[in-house]
């Protein structure tokens, strides 16, 4: 039942407690109803565990209009659980990831691969585009994300620093961020649980300026991107090229406020809002991809809102 099986991590679940996740592509499994999405979910997960064990359901959420999340817990020790994650596309189960806490000291049984994005950024027709873009639904105001807490933010002390392979490194304070100049842009901002917001406008640095000063090298293929709370997320190298994309440092003409990332958060508008981290300390360019937070949790390494790119497939 199993397709491919890959181990990952990523620091803000470290944090969490977390030490590795089992993110299990599954052979598309068709249910009828949550209880047989319950029963495949127990099996597939007593093979990976080698023990009989059962589910219950922590919570269950809609990501966009195609795709629906169950989340389990199995407790094993007293205050440890593995964390079960599926993902359910339409009437199909296409994921199952196992979250496992450190300090559990437990096999896991299956056969596993390595994890290649790049299979997933080939490229593909431009389907025909709406407003809101498919799966969305307009709101007047965003949603607040923190998945892990709201950072406490030093000015004196805060620095946005841009290494990897680059010829020049950089390390910013706010107002250095400031003398690079800035400009502004208005763009609409999509979450990928399904809410979209209209024109909010965005001031900041263009990651072309960024780009320009530091000099990627040739090889570079993906921009990681740490935060102050210890969120992370990855870009294609040509996605964060792109004329929109920003270094943010004030939304609708006004400084970040902390609930939006003070002092500077990133804004990539043509991809889901999980790839615009808040509270950002350091962007790297690399030749190697790494998940983040979400793509460490079935998320896609690209999540293109007009190709619907919401969760990983291979
Ligand atoms: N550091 C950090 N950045 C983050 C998040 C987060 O939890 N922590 N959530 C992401 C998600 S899922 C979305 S949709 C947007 C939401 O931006 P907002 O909170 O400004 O509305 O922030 C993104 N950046
Ligand atoms: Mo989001």
């Amino acid at each position: 039942m199993i397709k491919q099986c890959y181990e990952t991590s990523s620091k803000g679940l470290l944090s969490k407690g977390v030490s590795r996740v089992l993110d299990c592509a599954v052979e598309e499994h068709a249910v009828r109803d949550v209880p047989e999405v319950v029963d495949y979910t127990t099996s597939l997960v007593n093979r990976v565990l080698g023990k009989n064990t059962s589910l219950s359901l922590d919570s269950s959420e809609c990501i966009g209009t195609t795709h629906t999340i169950y989340r389990f817990r199995i407790v094993l020790e007293k205050g440890k659980y593995i964390g079960v994650r599926v993902v359910v596309r339409g009437r199909t189960i296409v994921r199952v990831l196992l979250t496992i806490p450190m300090g559990l000291d437990i096999g896991l049984h299956y056969q596993g691969s390595i994890y290649n994005p790049t299979r997933e950024l080939t490229w593909k027709q431009s389907i025909t585009q709406t407003d809101p873009p498919r799966g969305q639904v307009y709101v007047d105001l965003p949603v607040v994300y923190a998945i892990l807490g709201i950072p406490e933010v030093d000015l004196r002390s805060w620095r946005l620093s841009i290494n990897g392979l680059v010829e020049n490194s950089a390390v910013y304070t706010l107002p250095e961020l400031y003398d690079l100049g800035v400009e502004t842009v208005r763009t609409s901002f999509h979450c990928v649980t399904g809410w979209s917001v209209r024109e909010l406008e965005f001031t900041g640095v263009p990651a072309e300026k960024i780009i320009e000063v530091v000099k990627p090298l040739k090889s570079v293929e993906w921009v990681y991107v740490e935060s102050l709370d210890g969120y992370t997320t990855i870009i294609p190298f040509t996605e964060f090229n792109n004329l929109k994309s920003l270094i943010a440092i004030e939304m609708n003409g006004k400084p970040l406020d902390i609930l939006h990332g003070y002092p500077a958060r990133l804004v990539i508008p043509q991809l889901y809002g999980w790839k615009s981290a808040k509270w950002i300390s350091r962007i790297s360019f690399m030749d190697k991809y790494i998940d983040g937070y979400w793509e460490s949790l079935g998320y896609h390494p690209r999540g293109r809102v007009d190709l619907e790119e919401r969760f990983k497939s291979t």
